[in-house]
């Protein structure tokens, strides 16, 4: 079965010519999908199809799948066992019909389903498309082990023939990378004088950036597992070394223990279910370790265990890996490949994304179909509690860390499925009635959010909400005062109208990823729009709350997550 290549495609999608670099060729007439007739499926709803005739063509079934790759499975799954999202198992969407799907497609939901046909981002044509392809049954992607990487891997340029110091005159501790998500780019972008220094192609739909512990590397990866090692020290900075990790993937971190500073590179992938542990100056694969195995609560096998977030211990020579379906939290020793040692943790599911407390010793992380944050003690090595979040679906990104008047440290989450904010009391040793307790639920904008952050030079919490369907939300940011938060009121906060103060006529662009400049002054808000649409990225004064600068380019295609580096290399959130 070879229908693996990396090379880019163009397929027509309805009437729009549109450019896929999912590295999938056609399926081989082996795979070729058993498409049932409407008759078969007994459904009566499809429009312009009669009882004899099959659901979809084998056409329209290749499209579906590159379509389902890039917007569904991240949060469906592969094998569509559900997630983030719902399990879309042909038993279960035969039973809902096509109408359903349809409509379900077309406007979404507050839990954080979005809403691909109002706001413009699948045509008709794409919507019905989908709506037939989740009825048929998923095919079977490939594994990718050490051969395929090692064809993947490229050198670009060789340790020794790189700078030996900084060749630029960037301040690159206050530069952001930015991702350009349907370009399959970066863009670093100087947070001192707001020009974009260079535009980087990476992988498709690229999703994180980290920063190696020294600051010199940053480590990108794209939803297809291609992972860009970028030197920041060049004259120009750019790729020095690149590997395709797997199918499709989302964490990439970096060893950041004392004595371990750049050493070692950990990327891990949705499909194939694995991490891969690579050398750290060339990203040769050294380690690659399946995450395949039993669930922790109903000890069943499950398939497709992704892996979610990964951290670099600062307590030990770890790399902290969170599987999504089986609940585990792994805390792999990265000093011996060889005899590779791992602490497994039984946490909850679905693990997706967490961060450090300010100590940077405990480890927090949201199982989202739980509504539970999982903490990690991450000197002893155990867990150290599962607090109920208090809303539904916790979506931190990286959290946020703040000294709150009354409870003293905490940190805090939003919530894809509705509006909540949930503190949570980090600070066994001052506040040791408040540690791991959750302290206080009060509500933001409104559903659909994704991210939430501040900084310690700030007062301020801001709270996206970037997959509601409503744009007021979706185009806007909440900032609530630290200073004013007390345990007996609800906290107020303010609205920021990014969209507004962006000034984009066309499309509906939704406000994602508040991160803050390196000293704390500033915020930036990426402002999302449809890829042939602009968007932009709005600058604001975090102590007035009033606008700085609107970063537009043509270059900026669709810019969402946002990486300071000396945050993102200190784990500063
Ligand atoms: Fe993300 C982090 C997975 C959709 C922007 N995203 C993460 C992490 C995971 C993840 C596992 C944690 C990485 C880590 O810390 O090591 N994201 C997924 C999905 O599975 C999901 C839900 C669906 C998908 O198909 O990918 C998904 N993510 C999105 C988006 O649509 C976002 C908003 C836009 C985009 O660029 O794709 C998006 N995800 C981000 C960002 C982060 C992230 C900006 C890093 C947050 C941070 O501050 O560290």
């Amino acid at each position: 079965m070879l229908y693996l290549s990396t090379d880019f495609r163009r397929v027509l999608l309805g009437s729009a010519a549109v450019i896929l670099s999912l590295g999938l060729a056609p399926a081989s007439a082996q795979d070729a999908p058993t498409i049932p007739t409407i008759g078969q499926l007994g459904l009566e709803d499809v429009p312009n199809l009669g009882a004899d005739d099959p659901l979809m063509t084998a056409e329209e079934f290749e499209i579906g799948r590159q379509t389902y790759f890039e917007r569904c499975a991240g949060c469906h799954g592969v094998l569509r066992k559900g997630a983030t999202g719902k399990p879309l198992t042909t038993d279960i969407t035969r039973d809902n019909g096509y109408e359903y799907l349809h409509d379900f497609i077309t406007y979404g939901s507050p839990a954080g389903m979005p809403n691909w046909g109002t706001s413009g981002d699948l045509s008709e044509a794409q919507i019905d498309l989908m709506a037939r392809y989740v009825m048929v049954d998923p095919p079977q992607p490939p594994e990718w082990g050490l051969p395929e990487m090692q064809a993947s891997w490229q050198v670009v340029v060789a340790p020794e023939d790189r700078p030996t110091e900084k060749m630029n005159d960037i301040n690159i501790e206050n530069l952001m990378s930015v991702t350009l998500r349907d370009s399959g780019e970066i863009a670093l972008i100087n947070g001192d004088t707001f020009k974009i220094e260079e535009v980087i192609k990476t992988g498709y739909a690229v999703h994180i950036s980290r920063i190696s512990a020294s600051g010199r590397y940053l480590l990108v990866i794209g939803r297809d597992g291609l992972v860009n090692m970028i030197d920041l020290w060049m004259e120009h900075p750019n790729t020095v070394a690149k590997i395709k990790i797997g199918i499709e993937a989302r964490s990439v971190e970096t060893s950041k223990f004392e004595g371990w500073e750049d050493k070692l590179v950990v990327a891990g992938a949705y499909w194939p279910p694995q991490f891969v542990i690579m050398d750290g100056d060339t990203l040769e694969p050294l380690k690659i370790v399946s995450t395949r195995g039993m669930t922790y609560d109903d000890q069943v096998y499950h398939p497709e265990p992704r892996v979610a977030s990964i951290v670099a211990s600062h307590y030990r020579p770890e790399f902290i890996i969170n599987v999504k379906e089986t609940g585990k939290i792994l805390l792999v020793d990265y000093t011996d490949l060889k005899n590779l040692t791992t602490t497994e943790i039984e946490a909850e599911r679905f693990l997706h994304d967490g961060g450090f407390d300010s100590t940077l010793r405990y480890f927090l992380v949201a199982a989202n179909a739980r509504n539970k944050i999982a903490v990690i003690d991450t000197k002893e090595n155990k867990l150290t509690a599962l607090i109920d979040s208090g809303g539904t679906t916790p979506h931190p990104g990286r959290g946020a860390n703040f000294v709150h008047p009354d409870f003293g440290p905490v940190w805090a989450t939003s919530h894809l499925g509705d509006d909540t904010i949930s503190l949570i009391g980090t600070d066994p040793e001052g506040h040791p009635d408040n540690a791991w307790q959750m302290l206080q639920n009060f509500t933001a904008l409104g559903g659909g959010s994704l991210f939430i952050k501040t900084h310690p030079n700030s007062d301020h919490l801001y709270v996206d909400a970037p997959l509601n369907p409503e744009p007021d939300f979706s185009g806007s940011v909440g900032v609530f005062t630290i200073s004013q938060m007390n345990a007996d009121e609800e906290p107020e906060y303010v609205t920021l109208p990014i969209n507004e103060w962006a000034d984009i006529e066309d499309g509906q662009p939704r406000v994602v990823h508040p991160e803050f400049s390196k000293d704390g002054t500033q915020v930036w808000l990426s402002v999302w729009n449809a890829k042939d649409k602009e968007s932009a990225i709005v600058v604001i004064d975090d102590k007035t709350l009033e606008l700085v600068t609107v970063i537009k380019d043509p270059r900026l295609i669709t810019p969402t997550g946002k990486f300071n580096v000396y945050n993102t290399q200190n784990d500063v959130y």
